[in-house]
């Protein structure tokens, strides 16, 4: 294998932490380099904290530890956005500008930037949104995520910069919690359904949302970052697709297994949100130029998330 140093950012969060541990078996403990903004609670490996806003010290660490990756996770998610939208777009935007010029000053080989379904608005087709459907976003994030996706479609055409990009449904794993999403509570359903606690969903019941199990993406995300570089003819972000379900179907699933499981709904300006997103997307392009398929749907994905959970709380 080929020397790499890989940089995650956000690497405390829902995905990140995850996919640290993942990139750690790929390449070994000493190839990555977990940063985030605060401490990684009980992490071992290599870790740099990093407010990714600032240039100079991505550009420090990115030069001392000769990084040829970068996944660049660092973000603030749909429902936190819309609380400070000027804020997010700062954020969202800096971050993704400052990886890309340290990319392109210190020669990094590949960049992956995480798009999102948020991409999409009210003028897509609802199901199987294509890959080129009108891209009109409603949220703040939404809006981070299109032109971010741009940027490194630009980024490469002009500089040659190999950044890849995969636009994720809501991820949905064991290992960590979500933060600041719209699609957070179907990871939350599942705590509370282990815990025997009723839930209360502030989406509808019929809120259907394309979702991923955390195996499936990053699986995904690593073989997209994997494939020959002639193979990727999307250099916007891939429609990606595990799964689509609503509230109360994933409900009656878990109920399968916990058959007094209680859920109540009381939606909020998350319900909203959701609305204007698509309810499945077709990734017909990934499969074709990256061999993807998801090997989770509902009923597997809760056996496990039931299984594993269970095993967290005793
Ligand atoms: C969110 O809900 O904001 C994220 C996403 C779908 O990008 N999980």
């Amino acid at each position: 294998m080929d020397y790499e140093k890989i940089l995650v950012t956000g690497a405390g969060g829902q995905l990140g932490s995850v996919l640290v541990e993942a990139l750690k078996i790929k390449f070994g403990q000493d190839a990555v380099i977990a940063s985030d903004l605060n401490p990684i609670k009980n992490y071992t490996g290599i870790y740099e904290q990093l407010d990714v806003t600032d240039k100079a010290r991505l550009e420090q660490i990115v030069k001392e530890n000769k990084v040829t990756q970068i996944y660049h996770l660092a973000a603030i998610l749909s429902a936190k956005g819309e609380q400070n939208p000027l804020l997010t777009w700062d954020i969202n935007m800096k971050t993704l500008f400052n990886v890309l010029e340290v990319s392109v000053e210190e020669k990094v080989n590949k960049v992956f930037y995480p798009s999102s379904i948020a991409v999409y608005g009210d003028m897509a087709p609802k199901t199987d949104t294509a890959q080129t459907d009108f891209l009109n976003p409603s949220t703040v994030y939404g809006i981070s995520k299109a032109s971010g996706e741009n940027w490194g479609q630009y980024y490469f055409l002009k500089y040659g910069l190999d950044v890849r990009s995969l636009r994720y449904p809501g991820v949905i794993g064991y290992q960590s919690l979500p933060g600041g999403g719209t699609t957070d509570y179907a990871v939350e359903i599942y705590h509370k359904a282990v815990k025997e606690e009723a839930f209360e969903c502030y989406l509808k019941p019929d809120a259907m949302l394309p979702m991923i199990y955390m195996e499936d993406t990053i699986r995904a995300t690593l073989e997209l970052m994997d494939a020959p570089k002639d193979a990727i003819t999307v250099r916007t972000s891939y429609n990606l697709q595990g799964m689509s379900f609503t509230p109360e179907q994933i409900t009656a699933n878990i109920k399968k297994y916990y058959p007094n499981f209680k859920v109540s709904y009381k939606p909020d300006f998350r319900q909203t949100i959701a609305e204007n997103w698509p309810s499945s997307l077709n990734d017909e392009q990934a499969r074709q130029d990256w061999g993807w398929k998801p090997k989770y749907d509902l009923d597997a994905m809760t056996r496990d998330m039931l299984m594993q959970l269970t095993k967290q709380y005793n």
